[in-house]
């Protein structure tokens, strides 16, 4: 009897829904009007962690998946984020995902998101904001961690004997500025052997890491290790040893930042000595948060991405090929 009750209303139901959307429709997730459309301000392309971090987001939000993304590439500027987020919230999208490019000054365009009723996602480096219900939750990296891990392996490497250090800054006023340079500011007053003898930014570029290097060796500027903010920097600034005649990890040694594929291989080949990863791969992590929220649930405010270091010693062209960039 309860066979032929349920055969009974499970028709029913089928001549229901077919009648809302019409004969036989199915909604399937890859029906456009179906796609949960997100806002992604990105900060731009200045790096190869940037360009894995939007690749990331990209495959995983994609149509596939039952996503509309709408990246917006900032280059490098919060007033470009700003505008793109007042878009994002003109367009009605379901969700915006912001990767700031510093932490200030989010108050005003969060409170207009949240008055639209937009869920904002914050990913990577931080925000520091009055009201933190402006943001549904964070998923990043502990750059000061990340820092302490850089001047840890200085200190197993160099104890307290002389080091003229070359710091290379990120854009300054990001998380991932700060914390790298507050870790490397603990390890300064650490050791008095240690000494700093210059500090700018390179704002994450190849270009510009290169630049500060040259027109350090011009000057005729003696330094021992150069503490760069992220790989790209790195990058530069080995170009300007070459061409000064200097080996880099020999004359020079190099610390970086992000681990991407091309400084491991740097690291094989000896030129950059440590370099402490800052994983990108957060798509995965956004799409697990967005299918929470979908579900009515409340994902964590704050998470942290476990991250990892790399030198020489137990590393190995297998482990950089099994890395997802
Ligand atoms: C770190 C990220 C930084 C990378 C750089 O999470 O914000 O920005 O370290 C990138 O490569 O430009």
């Amino acid at each position: 009897m309860k066979k032929v009750i349920l055969t009974a209303l499970l028709a029913a139901l089928c001549i229901v829904f077919s009648a809302c959307g019409g004969p036989g429709a199915v909604s399937t997730p890859k029906d456009e009007k179906d796609l949960i459309v997100v806002g992604f301000s990105q900060v731009g392309a200045e790096s190869d962690w940037r360009n894995a971090n939007t690749l990331s987001m990209q495959t995983a939000l994609s149509p596939e998946n039952g996503y509309r993304l709408i990246l917006d590439d900032a280059q490098q500027k919060q007033e470009k984020q700003i505008t793109a987020i007042r878009n994002f919230i003109n367009q009605g999208v379901d969700y915006i995902v912001l990767a700031p490019t510093t932490e200030r000054s989010w108050d005003t365009v969060l409170g207009e998101a949240k008055a639209a009723g937009i869920p904002v996602i914050i990913v990577d480096r931080m925000i520091e904001i009055e009201d933190t219900g402006l943001f549904t939750c964070w998923i990043g990296s502990d750059f000061r961690r990340e820092g302490d891990t850089a001047v840890t392996w200085m200190d197993s490497r160099f104890g307290n004997a002389p080091l003229r250090i070359v710091h290379l800054q990120g854009n300054i006023g990001s998380t991932a500025q700060i914390g790298r340079t507050d870790g490397l500011d603990a390890g300064l007053a650490a050791h008095d052997g240690w000494q700093l003898v210059f500090r700018s930014s390179g704002d994450f570029t190849q270009a510009k890491g290169q630049e500060l290097v040259e027109a350090l060796l011009e000057e005729g500027q003696g330094f021992d290790l150069i503490y760069s903010e992220n790989d790209n920097m790195a990058y530069g600034a080995i170009d300007a040893l070459k061409k000064a005649g200097l080996r880099p990890g020999e004359d020079v040694k190099i610390v970086s930042f992000d681990a991407s594929s091309t400084a491991l291989h740097m690291i094989l080949n000896g030129e950059i000595s440590f370099d402490v990863e800052c994983n990108p791969l957060h798509g995965p992590r956004v799409r697990a948060i967005i299918e929470q929220l979908e579900k009515g649930e409340t994902p964590p405010k704050f998470t942290y991405v476990e991250e990892t270091s790399f030198e020489k010693e137990g590393l190995s062209e297998e482990i950089i090929s099994a890395r997802g960039y």
